[in-house]
């Protein structure tokens, strides 16, 4: 009975999803042109990509018809991953403000967009107001969550001490008490590597634009207190984070999971016992990054959160000597759950190669403690690779603290080093942007194949980054327009005609691999989250619409490999997206 039940209301969904898409392939001016569909800043480039195979007039129009630019479409120079030859709609010279549609004959119209100043302002507030939304360990208000309010899921006061995680004073099964934090990203759970990168991107934001990010107000129960709403949102997980540190011993635990995934179902439905797991050297290390680079930044706000930098400070130092005596506990789901019960089914975030997070601790608390101890300690260059950041590589986080910090270190004595690794973030900004113009959607995004894999999203938005920190080296706006093409990449100029942000722009996810806004029962998902994007690697065996790279998503719910959020996701965009309203006049 169930089953025919759901037989019947999956046909019809799916009748609806196919009228759906065959109404938008011919409404084609909408599915053909591709243009970030939030919209433009009045000076900086504006372009859009025209998926048709013959060059053609283009239209600026108002939304009332009115035609106040007109040009000729020009070929890519390269073919997309497809072998085909877009064409690209050029009318950057048009700088009025208002709203706007693109019009190609024989295509149609666009999504309307707009022309104007602090024209991502929205967004960029959204994608940090999303980590509200993944807020673990309380109930969200309606004052702040509007229609997503719920109730508080996974106090996470009684947690498990898994068989893994045993030590002085801590037996197995005893309870620890490790609230708040964020939910990692369609799931529940709670990763200590993931939480790195994801806190530290965001504290960075802090670090570059300090004046900027105090003007953001997001609407969160902390707001209002003397501290920028960006840091206190951070706060909520390096509260978590703090309490994932074994206070005997300094090592950090390398997550706090279910023992499976939970069932679509809301936070407060999913109560499965939950555990502490294993301490890991990339845990501590991330942790020991973290935490020094907290250290520094909440220095400045000693009156509102007394002896917070010190804790911060304190629990680096432990970690960092916890690393030191265990440079290679290896977090390995497979001789875990060898050796352990119960077996632990959730993510894994592994990594057999700790030599990125040694730099990276290492540079962090160089940086916090201006002491060259730290610095030759570890090898902080030990070549000029500069591997684009993700959860599993993170030695270029340190270059950027480096960079970013040359001031406060300049007296140190690693004076010609510093020089060295400015000249290595440039290099590698530039070639990124090398050739850029060239491809089929004029996006670093495009130059690789390799780029598009699972969080394909992230690797845009991390590229976006390291073209700020090129641009800060080196004040050359160049970079800042190479930046602003992933970013237009990600809000639709790219092969699936998706703004990948939820709730910003035309046609956006509305499937996401997100179990809140799965079971919450409202239309919309949760806004502000970026979904993971194009990946053909089809991890999940959901049917994809298409397997070349740029084009292989689907907005499907079970797809987690190109539709799930995740906070390692949203925290390079919510980087890109306000770095680039702090820039806006600087973007050419
Ligand atoms: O880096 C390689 C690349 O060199 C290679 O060309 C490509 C070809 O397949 O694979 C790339 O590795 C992939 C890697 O993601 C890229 O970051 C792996 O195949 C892929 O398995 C790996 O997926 C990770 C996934 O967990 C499965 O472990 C994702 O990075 C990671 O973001 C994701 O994280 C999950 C957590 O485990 C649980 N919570 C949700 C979260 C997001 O999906
Ligand atoms: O929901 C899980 C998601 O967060 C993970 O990224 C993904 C890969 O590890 O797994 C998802 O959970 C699925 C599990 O792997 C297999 N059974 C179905 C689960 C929900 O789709």
């Amino acid at each position: 009975m169930f089953k025919k039940a759901l037989y019947i209301s999956l046909s019809i969904f799916s009748f609806f999803c196919l009228t759906a898409s065959a109404q938008l392939k011919t409404d084609s001016g909408k599915f053909k042109i591709r243009l970030n569909q939030i919209g433009f800043y009045p000076n900086a480039p504006k372009i859009a990509i025209v998926l048709t195979n013959k060059r053609a007039n283009f239209l600026l129009q108002t939304l009332d018809k009115k035609t106040v630019f007109k040009g000729l479409l020009k070929k890519s120079v390269q073919p997309d991953f497809a072998g085909q030859y877009s064409w690209i709609a050029d009318f950057s010279v048009y700088t009025k403000p208002g709203k706007y549609i693109l019009y190609v004959s024989g295509l149609g119209a666009s999504y309307p967009f707009s022309i104007s100043k602090n024209v991502h302002q929205q967004v960029a507030n959204a994608s940090i107001k999303a980590f509200y939304f993944m807020r673990a360990s309380t109930p969200l208000l309606e004052k702040y969550a509007g229609k997503w309010h719920r109730a508080m899921g996974h106090p996470d006061n009684k947690v498990l001490v898994h068989a893994s995680a045993v030590s002085e004073g801590r037996p197995e099964g005893s309870l620890v008490s490790s609230p708040r934090g964020w939910y990692d990203a369609g799931d529940y759970n709670k990763y200590i590597v993931n939480s790195g990168i994801s806190t530290y991107t965001l504290l960075s934001l802090y670090e570059d634009f300090p004046e900027y990010m105090k003007t953001v107000k997001l609407n969160i129960p902390e707001s209002g207190n003397g501290i920028p709403d960006l840091l206190n949102e951070t706060l909520w997980n390096l509260r978590w984070m703090l309490t994932m540190q074994d206070s005997i011993d300094g090592g950090v635990y390398h997550k706090l999971t279910n023992a499976a995934f939970d069932k679509m179902e809301m936070p407060d439905k999913a109560t499965e016992p939950r555990y502490i797991i294993q301490k890991s050297t990339a845990a501590t290390l991330d942790f020991t990054a973290v935490m020094a680079q907290s250290a520094r930044v909440f220095r400045q706000y000693e009156v509102q959160l007394p002896g917070f930098a010190d804790s911060c400070r304190e629990a680096a130092f432990k970690a960092w000597e916890w690393a030191q005596a265990h440079p290679h506990i290896i977090y390995n789901k497979y001789v875990l759950n060898d050796n352990f019960s119960p077996k632990i089914t959730t993510g894994d975030y592994g990594d057999g190669d700790v030599r990125d997070e040694f730099i990276w601790a290492a540079s962090e608390l160089f940086v916090t403690m201006k002491d060259i101890k730290y610095a030759h300690k570890v090898n902080l260059v030990p070549d000029t690779k500069m591997p684009l950041p993700s959860w599993s590589q993170v030695r270029v986080l340190g270059y950027y603290s480096i960079a970013r910090n040359s001031e406060r270190i300049a007296n140190t004595g690693y004076g010609n080093n510093i020089v060295e690794i400015k000249k290595h973030i440039v290099a590698y900004a530039n070639g990124l942007i090398k050739d850029a113009n060239k491809t089929a959607y004029e996006a670093v995004m495009y130059k690789k194949r390799a780029n598009f894999i699972w969080g394909s999203n992230s690797v845009a938005a991390n590229q976006g980054i390291a073209l700020i920190q090129a641009y800060k080296i080196t004040n050359d706006k160049k970079y800042l327009k190479y930046a602003l093409d992933n970013l237009d990449y990600i809000l639709g100029r790219n092969g699936t005609g998706y703004s990948f942000v939820t709730g910003y722009g035309s046609r956006t996810p509305m499937h996401p691999h997100h179990r809140p806004s799965i079971a919450d029962g409202i239309v919309e998902p949760i806004p502000g989250l970026l979904a993971g994007g194009a990946n053909p690697g089809d991890e999940d065996h959901i049917p994809l619409p298409s397997f070349i790279p740029d084009q292989a998503y689907i907005d499907n719910d079970q797809a987690y490999a190109s539709n799930e959020v995740a906070i390692n996701w949203n925290s390079p965009l919510a980087y890109l997206a306000n770095a680039l309203e702090a820039l806006q006049n600087d973007i050419q």
